[in-house]
């Protein structure tokens, strides 16, 4: 097990579409326990393999309240099934983009068909904080960041600041 360095915005890995995965092997497994252990430490609620530079449709997840005990869950090779027509708006953070919050409108509920490291296709429809995680997971597959739906101005100037950030941190 292994805790992996996260990429930080800009990163032209970031903005690259993630191949779908052939079969569910050691490699795959091995990576999923990184890929959990990465984003408990961060800590965050969910973790694309594109965050770590690999190129490969899985990303990890666990949207349980603090308090509750936790569920984590490796999604493989997501395919959105259903969105609902209802927006809601909340407020997005991203691993890849620390210290930034802004509000992004997206589908309320999603149903999603996925293959799970058992092997098995599975299916299921989730609402609140995991359709929010699900939406915006699947975006950093396709090479996309929640700073994309916002205005140019603001985009702009989050990733100047990434930029100087990640100067800062290049010096330290
Ligand atoms: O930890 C995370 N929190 C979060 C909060 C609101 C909406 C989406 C997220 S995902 C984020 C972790 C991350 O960057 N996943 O790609
Ligand atoms: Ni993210």
């Amino acid at each position: 097990m292994a805790i992996r360095p996260i990429l930080i915005l800009p990163d032209p890995r970031l903005r690259k579409v993630a191949e779908p995965v052939a079969e569910i092997d050691d490699t795959i497994r091995a990576l999923s326990v990184d890929m959990l252990e990465t984003m408990y430490d961060a800590p965050g609620i969910g973790l694309a393999a594109t965050q770590l530079g690999i190129m490969k449709r899985i990303f990890v997840m666990d949207c349980a309240p603090p308090d509750d005990p936790p569920q984590p869950m490796t999604i493989v090779n997501p395919e959105i099934l259903w969105t609902s027509e209802e927006p809601e708006t909340s407020e997005e953070g991203c691993l890849s983009i620390p210290d930034v919050y802004e509000e992004v409108t997206r589908h309320e509920r999603v149903r999603m068909r996925w293959l799970g490291l058992d092997g098995e296709t599975h299916e299921q429809e989730f609402g609140d904080r995991w359709a929010v995680c699900i939406q915006h997971e699947l975006d950093h597959l396709d090479g996309k960041l929640f700073i994309d739906y916002l205005g140019p101005v603001k985009r702009r100037m989050i990733v100047s600041k990434m930029k100087k950030l990640k100067k800062e941190r290049g010096r330290a």
